[in-house]
């Protein structure tokens, strides 16, 4: 089956975070050296990717003076427009200094949740300079080890208190900026506040400006909680709130693995090309993955490549599927569209429902019936494995 390379318009983006990731873990020191962001735009470019998203402290260190931030940018500035490389999405590192050690806009410390608005108030002017229409919200800190250390409610209140502020602060500055939550269950703390795409979903309603503010659902995070990540985004479809989306993959619950995309649950990646080609989503393919902490700058590059191929092999296959005649009937049978029909009539109020004994519904025979979805499923793993 011929691939055709990635190119810009299949809009692949990749965070400088993570081919720039020098692979430490708790356990151990980096195994690779610090890549220039202006090496990783021109890479990513050579390899056909749309754009690149950052941290702000991704592209300048923490606690840069002027001078110095200036300059960063500007070197960044010129290999953007080197390569014609786009930045869809930025957001803040509200994590990796020790001050944020107990969370950010939902710190315990008041001063520390100032310090955290003014960092990434800072940023988004950035945001809106470079044209980055999404601003994602991670919150790596906002949580706890253990329960007794936080009040949760106040401190949902101070979550809400931040995202309005700077939904307000977008509004003011008549920036074309929308916001997108990012939800993870663990890791690094032990507990996270909006752990799932529902629990985000749920706060985003409680939200000043609900309209502004979606969701970055990230495949591994869900799938860390044992949740069905195509069903997470079908819903998150179903709100409108599908604002972003992070690609990568994860071999069940354990910690955040960050693989290639589709080098964890294949058929759910393929479920969810499938959806995401056929709903509508226009936004960015965004992979958030970590190159092997065993590769070499060249696996890096490899890597990055891979989380594009694996997207497009499946995007096409997930065409082939549907196109099928045998998977057309396949669904047929299973019954699939079933969904689709009202389960009441236009205007039929209840006590009409009640008195519908239809004559013609066999409940024996509608309990007996076999779905097929065996077959439709096994269609779509001859599929996967090139064998349809
Ligand atoms: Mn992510």
């Amino acid at each position: 089956m011929a691939i055709a390379a990635p190119t810009p318009s299949d809009k692949f983006t990749f965070g400088l975070w993570t081919v720039g990731w020098q692979a430490r873990d708790p356990f151990g020191d980096a195994t690779r050296p610090a890549l220039d962001p202006v090496e990783s735009v021109h890479r990513l470019a050579e390899l056909g990717a749309y754009g690149v998203t950052f941290h702000d402290d991704d592209l300048i260190p923490f606690g840069a003076d002027d001078d110095d931030r200036a300059k960063h940018i500007a070197r960044f500035r010129g290999a953007l427009a080197a390569t014609g490389m786009r930045v869809p999405m930025m957001t803040t590192n509200t994590f990796t200094h020790p001050v944020f050690k107990d969370g950010a806009f939902t710190s315990n410390d008041r001063d520390i949740r100032r310090f955290a608005l003014r960092k990434v108030l800072r940023n988004i002017d950035l945001a809106a300079d470079l044209g980055a229409s999404t601003y994602v919200f991670w919150g790596g800190r906002e949580g706890a080890d253990i329960d007794a250390a936080k009040n949760v409610g106040a401190s949902l209140d101070r979550y809400k208190e931040a995202l309005d502020l700077l939904c307000q602060y977008v509004i003011d500055n008549g920036y074309d900026i929308r916001f997108a939550i990012e939800p993870k269950p663990n890791e690094p703390r032990g507990d996270m506040f909006l752990p799932t795409i529902g629990h985000a979903l749920a706060f985003i309603n409680e939200l000043a400006h609900p309209d502004m503010v979606g969701l970055n659902p990230e495949v591994g995070h869900e799938q860390m909680a044992g949740l069905n990540f195509v069903h997470g985004i079908g819903q998150a479809l179903w709100h409108n709130k599908l604002f972003h989306i992070d690609l990568n993959g994860q071999h069940g619950p354990k910690f955040d693995q960050d693989l290639v995309f589709g080098h964890g649950d294949l058929l759910s990646a393929f479920f969810l090309v499938d959806l995401l080609e056929s709903s509508g989503y226009d936004g960015p393919r965004h992979f958030d993955f970590k190159p092997s902490r065993t590769e070499d700058i060249d696996g890096v590059w490899a890597s990055a490549a891979a989380n594009m191929r694996t997207y497009l092999v499946l995007r096409q296959k997930a065409r082939a599927f549907r196109s099928d005649p045998r998977v057309q009937a396949a669904l047929v049978a299973s019954r699939v569209d079933g969904t689709v029909a009202p389960t009441v009539g236009p205007g039929e109020t209840c006590a009409e429902l009640v008195a519908d004994v239809d004559a013609t519904f066999d409940v024996d025979a509608a309990a007996a019936r076999g779905y097929h979805y065996s077959q439709l499923d096994q269609l779509a793993v001859e599929h996967v494995l090139g064998t349809a």
